[in-house]
């Protein structure tokens, strides 16, 4: 067996962790011989919740968990560890305005980014879930500057299984049968769900999702919004936010960056741009990226962009370059 790993979840109090610290447990992100020790992360007044957390952890009975650390201390919790779901987050309340919600998460993200810095391996993988995604991302790295920008990222594989799944319900196949879709930008509703690049397997033989469906209207225009306001519809169906999708989209982006991606498949990632595409560089955003065993991403290159392509990443690069100026400015407060 494997020495064991340390993995943080922050927000652990909250309902994606609920969802996520199972799959965690059972091996179903790290590998299934791969033990662990859970750190969990949430304010004081949760303590009392999280503790009921880790007594359902412990009934579960699960052979790879080596212990639990529940916690409220930023440096017990950030300590050694090799893998971070950053999932908490200040969420928004009525009456609030964007820069109010952009504020409070801003300085509790700067602040867990000084705590990774101080206390986290170097090696650390981290994937911050917690809205604003990107720009809480852009910060959390930014305030961690020992550790290189290219260990940090935002979650669009939410947006990302949307649009895969959309597609193939549209075309009657397989979720797995849809392959290289693409999120761009930012993990709001400017981000940019494109299937120009996307595939989809047919009674065995190959074909492109554009040809396939042969609906530009659709693909450029309901198809886009659907996923665009996905998360919306979740809420005005349960009344609460989307919980068990984005548990399991995070155990999938963790996964793939953990162990690579298949030869020829991309997944969306949002992560620190390097102008890549005409895209601003130093914004988290979300690109095509192929990942080496081991967990060396790369953007995929090359791709073609039409016109329509480019209008809408310079929409949602508009967005982040925004939140981010306005992230700065309030971490000068
Ligand atoms: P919950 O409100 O159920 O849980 C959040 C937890 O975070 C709470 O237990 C809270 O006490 C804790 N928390 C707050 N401040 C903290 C701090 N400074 N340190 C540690 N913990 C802290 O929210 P949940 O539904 O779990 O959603 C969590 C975050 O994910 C939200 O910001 C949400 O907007 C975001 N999402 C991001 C998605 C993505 O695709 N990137 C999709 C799902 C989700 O909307």
């Amino acid at each position: 067996m494997p020495e064991p790993i340390r993995v943080i979840v922050t927000g652990a109090a909250g309902q994606i962790a609920y969802s996520l610290i199972y799959q965690l447990a059972k091996g179903d992100v790290f590998g299934a011989d791969q033990p662990l020790y859970l750190h969990l992360l949430d304010i004081p007044p949760m303590m009392g919740v999280l503790e009921g957390v880790v007594m359902e952890i412990t009934d579960c009975a699960l052979p790879l968990v080596k212990g639990v650390v529940a916690t409220a201390d930023l440096a017990v919790a950030f300590k050694d560890v090799d893998a971070a779901f950053m999932v908490g987050s200040m969420p928004r309340k009525q009456g609030m305005e964007r820069k109010d919600l952009l504020s409070a998460n801003v300085k509790i993200f700067k602040e867990q980014g000084e705590a990774l810095d101080k206390y986290a391996k170097k090696t650390v993988k981290v994937l911050v879930v917690g809205n604003p995604a990107n720009t809480n991302a852009l910060m959390c790295a930014k305030y961690a500057p020992s550790i290189p920008k290219k260990n940090f990222s935002a979650m669009t594989r939410l947006d990302h299984n949307r649009a895969q799944a959309a597609l193939a319900q549209k075309l009657g196949v397989g979720v797995a049968d849809v392959q290289n879709v693409i999120i761009w930008g930012n993990h709001s509703s400017t981000q940019f769900p494109d299937v120009a690049h996307a595939s989809v397997l047919i009674n065995g033989s190959k074909k492109s999702v554009s040809d396939a469906i042969n609906d530009k209207d659709y693909l450029q225009g309901d198809f886009v919004k659907m996923v665009q306001t996905r998360g919306a519809a979740v809420i005005a169906a349960r009344k609460m936010s989307s919980a068990m999708s984005a548990a399991k989209a995070a155990g999938d982006h963790m996964k793939d960056w953990w162990f690579g991606t298949a030869p020829g498949q991309h997944v969306s990632m949002a992560v620190i741009s390097d102008g890549s595409y005409g895209v601003a560089a130093d914004i988290m955003f979300s690109f095509p990226v192929s990942i080496k065993p081991g967990g060396e991403y790369q953007i995929v290159q090359g791709l073609p962009v039409s016109d329509f392509a480019r209008k809408m990443l310079d929409i949602t690069a508009e967005e982040l370059l925004e939140e981010k100026k306005d992230a700065l400015s309030l971490c000068q407060d």
